[in-house]
């Protein structure tokens, strides 16, 4: 059966004028990494420059929302306009609560500093039961999808509809 999940058929956009910043987590790199090479395999298929990526890492999830801040504003100051940010994480669900304070810290985080800072940030964070799950959204699984690229796509669209290019 088709599913009909996903954000329908993309759009073929050139993000040749884009700045786009990655801000990726460290916990739980076996998932980081693929991800993170699913959104920079679609930023290079949408034509974005690699001298116009910057990406930095952060220990976990809860560091997101502010190096995301500090990113945007740092590049601002030397005179870069980012059109897009994306957000990496993956959280697991453990036998504690934290995943749900970390979770719902991380996700109204990442909205405020999309609109503080009028710069679109994708929001790339797993938040799963399990590693199985993980692994699916990853597509390290045989047959899954990397939402990695999704993300990519997400921030070409969105980088265009900011810097009206
Ligand atoms: C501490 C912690 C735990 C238990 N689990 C995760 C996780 O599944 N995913 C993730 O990205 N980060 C986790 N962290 C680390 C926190 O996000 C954060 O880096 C630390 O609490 C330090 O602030």
């Amino acid at each position: 059966m088709t599913s009909v999940k996903g954000p329908g058929k993309g759009l073929d956009l050139n993000g040749s004028e884009l700045r786009i910043g990655i801000v990726h987590a460290r916990w739980n790199t076996a998932i980081i990494d693929p991800l993170l090479h699913g959104v920079l395999s679609s930023l290079d298929d949408a034509g974005v420059a690699r001298h116009n990526i910057i990406v930095k890492s952060v220990p976990g999830s809860w560091e997101l929302p502010i190096a995301c801040s500090l990113v945007e504003s740092q590049a601002r100051e030397n005179f870069i306009e980012l059109d897009a940010l994306i957000a990496i994480g993956v959280l697991i669900k453990g036998e504690t609560m934290h995943f749900e304070y970390i979770a719902e810290a991380v996700s109204s985080g990442l909205m405020r500093v999309q609109l503080d800072s009028k710069v679109p940030v994708i929001f790339g964070l797993l938040t799963v039961l399990n590693e199985e799950q993980a692994k699916e959204r990853a597509g390290i699984t045989e047959g899954s999808h990397n939402h990695g690229e999704d993300w990519g796509k997400a921030a070409v669209e969105m980088g265009r509809i900011k810097s009206k290019h």
